[in-house]
This record gives C-alpha cells, structure tokens and sequence, in this order.
C-alpha cells in the first residue's frame, strides 16, 4: 500500500464537514451514537445505574451482548432504543424453528407493550466466523438468523425488529492486506455463508453489521503505520485516486465493496462495535483513546461518512464500562475498553456531541465502595518466601492482573509491588474477605493507599465486607435473631 502523505489541507470531505458541522449547530445534533453493553464483570454497577448514566449522557442507543433479565427490565421504560443478542452458544439450538419461536416470545415480544423495551435489533451470534472459532459456527449462523427473522415476521414484529449478525471485520479481506478498499471481497472459505446470509438481510431489509478494530490492525501487524489507525495522521492510502487517511474509513468501504461484489452495495450498515482501549498493552493508553475518539466523534455527529458512503453511520462504541472477567485470549487490552472505568467513572474528557469540548462524562451516580482497605505483601511476614511465585499465580488466576504487563499502568512496579498489587485484585475481587488476603502467611491487610504513581490499586464496588472485624454484620444479625428468638421464647414462658 501507499503511504503518500497528504497533499492539500483543504479537501472536499473538509468542506463537507464544515457545512454539516454549521446545520448541525444551527438545529442542534441529536446524537446517535450508541454504546456497547458488556457485562462479564465479577462487581456489576446496579443496571438502574448503567441505565441512569445513559439518561445523564444523552445515550439513545444500546447494544447487549444477551437478554438479561435485569438489564431488560432496568431498560424498560427508558425509551433507550436496543439491540438483544444471541449468543454463539445459543446458535445450534435457534437452528430449531420452535426454539427460535419461543427465544423470541421470552425476549422479544414480552417486552414489546406501550412503555416496554424498544428492541430495534436481535443480534444473532457475536462474530460467530472469527477464524479463532475453527469453523465451528460457520453453517450455524445461517439457519438461526434465518429462523429468528422468521419468528419476528410471524410475531407482527418484523416490521420494526431486524435480526442480524455482528460480523468482525475478518469476513473480509482487511486491510492493510496489500488491498485497496475498492477491491474488497467477503473471505472464499466463508463466501456460501456470506452470501446467503447476505441476500437474506437484503430480503428482510435489516442491516449489515460489523465490528471495526482500527487498535487490532495495530496490536496484530508491527509493521502497521501507527498513524493510520487514528484520524488525524499522515499516513494515506490511495485507492485509484480516492485518498483514506484512516484504517477505519478504508475497512469500512471493503466491506462497502464486498457488498457490491454481492450486487448489495447500498446494503444498510451498522459499526456493531469500534473503541480503542485503556491498558494492558503499551498502545492501550488514556493518550492514545482519547486521540482515537477525538478524531472519530466529529466524524460521527457531523455526519461525515467514508468516501464511499456519505452521511450518517449508525455506530455503537465499545464499549461503556470495564469487564475485568473478560477472556484475555484476544490480548490483555480485552479488560480495558470501557469508555468508564469499572464503577462507572469516566477516565478521560469525552465528547459525545462530538464538538472536540474537553469535558468529561457524567459518571455513575451513588458508588457504592467497600471500605478503603488494601491487601499487600508483607516481606517481613511469617509465611515462607519459596511459596510467593505460587501464591501470585493463583491469585491472578482468578483476578484481573492485567495491568502488571509491560507497556501497561502498573508496569513498572517491582517484585514486591507487583506481588502486591495481585494480592489486592484478588482481595478485591473476594470482596475483601479476611481469609483472602492471606496467602499463606504473606500478606496482610492494610488502610493505607498502596497505589504508586499511575498504577491504581482500585476498591471494589458493592457492600462492604465487614469480614475482618471480630463481629461481622451476618453474624450480627444472626445474634440478633437468636437473642430475640430467646426472649420471645422466654415471654411465651
Ligand atoms: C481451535 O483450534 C485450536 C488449535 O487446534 C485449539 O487450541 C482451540 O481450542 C480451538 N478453539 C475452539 C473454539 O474450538
Ligand atoms: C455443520 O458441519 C458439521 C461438519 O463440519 C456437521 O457435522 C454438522 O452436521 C453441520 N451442521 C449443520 C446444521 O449443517
Ligand atoms: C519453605 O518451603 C520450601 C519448599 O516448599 C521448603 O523446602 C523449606 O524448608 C521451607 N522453609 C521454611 C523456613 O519453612
Ligand atoms: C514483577 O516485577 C518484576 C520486576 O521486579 C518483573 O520482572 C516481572 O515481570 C513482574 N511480574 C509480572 C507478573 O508482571
Ligand atoms: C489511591 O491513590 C490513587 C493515586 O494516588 C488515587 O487515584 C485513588 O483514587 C486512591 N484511592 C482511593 C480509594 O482513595
Ligand atoms: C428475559 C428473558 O426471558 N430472557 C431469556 C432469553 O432467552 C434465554 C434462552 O432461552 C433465556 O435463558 C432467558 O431467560
């Protein structure tokens, strides 16, 4: 490909962006970004909450990755417009009629009354031909989108409830694959797949959707040019004589193409995921996020478009709120796309309006925290020092210690800090039980802010353990109920 620098400042699309950007001020921009909801979390902000912070930032649109019960009913009534899924492991089963018939009573039609959840989507799988799954999807997405849209249609739904399948960007050939975008064409090992499921969303009038990882061409291949994943760079690419400054416009016109080959070039076209993430890898920053997204937001609310395809894209970003139980398969970053930190605070100015302000979002409302306590390593303990690797390993082995990495926010601790810092994730993520900051005699529990420069040691959300105390609140209430139980028993007497 070709890296030519950009020639002249001023280009059609900066006029563009210009007028739009002026109509755009004058009637005032409804925005119609939308937000990926993932919940693989061990410390879950109340749904109430999630729901409350999408109120206060003006969020209209949501994207689940299931139909949790909770989360369906803190939506209900929001007018927040939403996309359910299915997820991959629920593929086999939809490819029976009557399943798909009674997924689609459970989770859509029961909340489709007057006040309800507005489900616009049903996503049918999540990248379920990602070549990390072998093939094992592949000829189960077709007959379960095929189903599910069925069952809306007979349900009087169809009309205005779409199924679909977010598709990663892998479905065709990306770039930088020494392609131009115009030349884009779905992969020939999934071609069948593609154009069935294709020809049967143009059928149904739903859209195509796709997750776009400009930080994934970066994490995957040294040799991508570190500017072309971001908006405001140097690096070009010219495809015939249109020139793309940017890795997302270019894959979002291959698919443009691959489309077309499919003679659906005007198909409708969803971003069912794009986000940069924080940490756990050493292009995971705040820095390089929050250049991400300040290229990527104007784009959006001015209704900018790629040179293929002018206008608004309907976008859901990735994602709203850190998961710490996230499969790390993928990379470290996994843990760290949220646009909000794991209790719902927000980690860098953020503008959703997309008019470049340095402001940040409304965070969650009435945290609820455990109490300030940290656990740490404790050198000078009784517990033996040929058991610390071990006693490491397990405890991040079921927390998340993915900021210990090099090139990441706690990178640079030493062996005693990094020893620490997993102990207290552990800690944390038990709830801050007595018994888990233990490790076999080696650390211990302290009120003290162990945090060092930019590496946090975080607290937890939710109700304080009150577990090393002698009195715990249970069995405070359990000595409650027995004395009470006794004097009762003694009246009755
Ligand atoms: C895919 O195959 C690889 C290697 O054969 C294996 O390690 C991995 O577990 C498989 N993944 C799935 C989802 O089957
Ligand atoms: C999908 O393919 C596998 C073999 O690759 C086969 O065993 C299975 O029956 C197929 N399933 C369907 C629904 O066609
Ligand atoms: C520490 O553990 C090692 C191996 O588990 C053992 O060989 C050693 O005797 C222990 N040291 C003490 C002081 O208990
Ligand atoms: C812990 O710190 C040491 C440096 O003292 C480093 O070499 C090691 O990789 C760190 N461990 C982890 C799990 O990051
Ligand atoms: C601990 O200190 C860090 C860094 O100084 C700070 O960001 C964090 O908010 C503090 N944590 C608490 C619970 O006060
Ligand atoms: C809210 C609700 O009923 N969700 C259901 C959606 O479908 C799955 C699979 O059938 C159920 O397990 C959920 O309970």
């Amino acid at each position: 490909m070709n890296h030519r620098p950009k020639q002249s400042p001023i280009t059609n699309s900066t006029v563009v962006f210009i007028i739009v950007s002026s109509v755009c001020f004058f009637s005032g921009c409804v925005s119609g970004l939308g937000v990926n909801w993932g919940t693989m979390a061990t410390h879950q902000l109340p749904p109430k909450t999630v729901v409350e912070m999408f109120r206060d930032n003006n969020i209209q649109k949501v994207k689940l990755f299931d139909a949790d019960t909770n989360t369906m009913g803190a939506l209900a009534g929001s007018g927040v417009e939403v996309m359910v899924a299915i997820p991959n492991d629920l593929l086999k089963a939809m490819g029976n009629f009557q399943r798909a018939k009674d997924w689609v009573q459970r989770n859509v039609s029961r909340f489709n009354f007057n006040n309800g959840v507005k489900i616009k989507y049903v996503a049918v799988g999540n990248e379920p031909f990602l070549t990390a799954y072998n093939g094992s999807f592949i000829n189960l997405t077709y007959p379960a989108l095929f189903n599910i849209q069925t069952a809306l249609n007979e349900a009087g739904v169809g009309d205005f409830i779409k199924a679909t399948v977010p598709l990663n960007a892998d479905v065709y050939n990306s770039p930088p694959d020494n392609q131009v975008p115009s030349a884009g064409r779905f992969r020939s090992d999934i071609i069948q797949e593609m154009t069935q499921i294709v020809n049967f969303l143009a059928q149904n009038k739903a859209p195509f959707t796709v997750n776009i990882y400009p930080f994934l061409s970066l994490y995957l291949s040294s040799d991508f040019p570190f500017d072309y994943a971001f908006f405001d760079g140097q690096n070009t690419v010219n495809d015939n004589g249109v020139i793309y400054t940017n890795v997302f416009d270019a894959s979002f016109d291959t698919l443009v193409a691959s489309l077309n080959a499919l003679n659906h070039g005007d198909m409708e076209v969803i971003v069912g995921e794009v986000g940069w993430p924080t940490d756990g890898d050493k292009n995971a920053n705040v820095q390089n996020a929050e250049r991400f997204y300040s290229g990527l937001l104007p784009r959006l609310t001015n209704n900018v478009g790629t040179p293929m395809r002018k206008g608004y894209i309907e976008v859901y970003l990735f994602g709203f709120i850190d998961e710490d139980a996230k499969s790390v398969a993928p990379g470290n970053f996994e843990r760290h796309w949220g646009i909000f930190k794991f209790d719902g605070q927000p980690k860098f100015p953020f503008d959703f309006r997309g008019q470049g302000q340095k402001k940040f979002l409304t965070g969650a409302r009435n945290v609820q925290y455990m109490l300030n306590q940290w656990c740490m390593f404790n050198p000078n303990a009784r517990g033996n020092m040929s058991k610390l690797g071990d006693n490491i390993d397990y405890a991040c082995s079921l927390s998340d210690c993915t900021a210990l990495g090099s090139g990441s926010s706690c990178g640079n601790l030493d062996a005693n800090g990094n020893a620490s810092y997993a102990f207290n994730m552990y800690f944390q993520v038990q709830n801050q039980e007595a018994q888990a900051c233990d490790f076999e005699g080696l650390a211990t529990i302290t009120t003290r802010n162990i945090s060092q420069g930019q590496c946090n040691f975080p607290i937890q959300i939710g109700e304080p353990s009150f577990g090393h105390y002698d009195y715990s609140y249970s069995s405070m209430v359990r000595l409650c109920l027995v004395m009470s139980g006794l004097v009762f028993l003694l009246l009755a007497q």
